[in-house]
């Protein structure tokens, strides 16, 4: 039974440890009233952990992606070139007059006697030289580690570069150690974001339904596939944050009418700051799986409440699932029956689900590696969770109505009258009240734990990223990696779903697996 996996997998723990782990280790005995489960708290220190850190959820994550900053990363030159490109994050020039820098990976390559002299006329020598060589719109520095810790003073740095040249320039203090986990790096970013772009540029759009597609980040080539389909849908998106975006998408993206939340964790943030200051609503959306797309537009649909544009997602999904429906058809004769587990990130660990719901295989396990109690519990939990020190250290911005902008997007008559057919704004029920009666929930699972749960239930797949799926393939099971997708995708939407449904069919139907001896055996 699931109780007692979990005992096995706590087995080997000394004391402190097993008490630690066993608040982040649950077996789902209720799903529609989920226990509370420990979330972003500090991984115990010798335990083989998959999270990342801070620079990389503010850099790698929500701010790299906008492709026409320049973005300076402020240290030793592994920081940056490690986190250039890898997590797959596409782009490309969509509009002629475009820049795309993302192919550059920019660093001022600190060194030894910057630590010791401090590195701040080095960061200004930088951002001169990027703006002489680029004349971008606008240049975006990233703290690491050593920045902090020898106290450089990037803000001043900015401020000062901002003066002299003219262009917006600004910083983060994303040093990596900022958090426990990539989870801080997103909220510092979602504030930087926030006081830096949003609002700046107040054209009206021209689009009749206009949304922001809040938290893709167009991995694997994700959000093309969301903009395809709303396209058809006739739905305009003002900016996708920040898949595939630019600089003046961002600054304008207070204008949409609607925003829709697609990775709740990352970005949750920004969604409640523009609907206090601007008056924009926001709710949940998944476009990863079939039912969950369908119900994406629905919602979006409903939302706007015009019959025309009800009618037309209605056609799209018919027309698009004329193309799915033969695959998975196909695909369910056999997959079906079989077990996954999923270990992903803040958001995908639950998204994906769907995915394999549609293939009608059982998700037996399944943990974020840093989401918060919000993303497992859902968001009904948020005023009961404690803030601790190190979530302190992350600064909360206290945001107000703007005096001329504030605008309902909806009346409040509006609103109310959606909410009470049972539609949810400004909500996301969290990964537990879908999961199955009696399956594990691990957060931020070990190796250790990795390699019980694969000695005890053999999944027919794990979900998880490079950092583990060596380890898992050496035992016999395959591993998708659901951070950069490997080399495949996009997984969303209904092309997205196809894609998935066969990489998966693929993986589960190859006899290699039986045939793979570990090497210790
Ligand atoms: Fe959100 Mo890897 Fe996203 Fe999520 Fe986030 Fe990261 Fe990636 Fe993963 C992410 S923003 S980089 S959906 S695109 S930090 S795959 S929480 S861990 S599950």
């Amino acid at each position: 039974s699931a109780a007692e996996a979990r005992e096995k997998m706590l087995d080997i723990y000394p004391k402190k440890t097993l008490r630690k782990r066993s608040k982040q280790m649950m077996v789902n005995e209720n799903p529609s009233t989920p226990a509370e489960i420990g979330a972003n708290s500090r991984t115990v220190p010798g335990i083989i952990t998959q999270r990342g850190c801070s620079y990389a959820g503010c850099k790698g994550v929500v701010i790299g992606p906008i492709y026409d900053i320049l973005h300076i990363t402020h240290g030793p030159i592994g920081c940056g070139y490690y986190s250039w490109l890898s997590r797959r994050n596409f782009t490309k020039i969509r509009n002629e007059g475009e820049t795309n820098y993302l192919q550059y990976s920019m660093s001022t390559d600190m060194q030894e006697n910057h630590i010791v002299f401090g590195g701040e006329t080095l960061l200004k020598d930088a951002i001169q030289e990027a703006y002489d060589e680029f004349k971008p719109k606008a240049i975006s520095v990233y703290a690491t580690c050593p920045v902090g810790l020898i106290g450089d003073d990037i803000h001043a740095v900015c401020k000062e570069m901002k003066a002299k040249l003219g262009i917006n320039i600004f910083g983060f203090s994303c040093e990596g150690y900022k958090g426990v986990s990539q989870s801080a790096g997103h909220h510092i970013a979602n504030n930087g974001v926030f006081k830096n772009m949003i609002g700046l540029d107040d054209t009206p759009s021209k689009g009749e339904y206009t949304i922001n597609i809040l938290g893709e980040y167009n991995i694997g080539g994700d959000a093309w596939e969301i903009d395809r389909i709303l396209a058809l849908c006739g739905i305009k998106i003002i900016g996708t944050l920040s898949g595939g975006v630019t600089y003046d998408e961002i600054c304008n993206a207070h204008m949409a009418d609607l925003n829709v939340v697609m990775c709740h964790r990352s970005i949750n943030y920004m969604a409640e700051m523009m609907e206090t200051k601007f008056g924009i609503p926001w709710f949940k959306v998944n476009f990863i799986g079939l039912e969950g797309t369908k119900k994406s537009l629905r919602k979006i649909a409903q939302y706007f409440g015009e019959k025309k544009l009800i009618d037309r997602v209605e056609e799209v999904i018919a027309a698009e699932m004329s193309e799915v429906r033969p695959v998975i058809e196909d695909v369910k004769t056999r997959t079906n029956g079989k077990t996954a587990a999923l270990f992903v990130g803040g958001s995908r660990a639950h998204h994906y689900q769907d995915l394999f719901e549609d293939m009608e295989m059982k998700v037996i396990a399944a943990g974020y590696e840093f989401a918060h109690r919000d993303d497992y519990e859902g968001r009904e939990v948020l005023p009961s969770i404690k803030v601790d020190a190190d979530s302190r250290n992350i600064e909360e911005l206290t945001i107000e109505e703007d005096p001329e902008r504030f605008n309902l997007r909806k009346t409040v008559d509006r609103k109310k009258s959606l909410e009470e057919s049972g539609f949810a704004f400004s909500d996301y029920e969290g990964m537990l009240k879908q999961m199955k009666k009696d399956t594990l929930v691990i957060d931020d699972i070990s190796h250790h734990e990795m390699e019980k749960l694969i000695e005890l239930y053999k999944p027919d797949v794990i979900g998880s990223g490079v950092k583990d799926k060596y380890v898992i393939e050496k035992m016999g099971v395959p591993c998708k990696q659901l951070h950069s997708y490997d080399y495949g995708g996009p997984y969303a939407g209904f092309k997205g779903a196809i894609n998935f449904f066969k990489e998966i069919d693929r993986m589960t139907s190859s006899r290699v697996w039986e045939l793979t001896r570990a090497p210790w055996h």
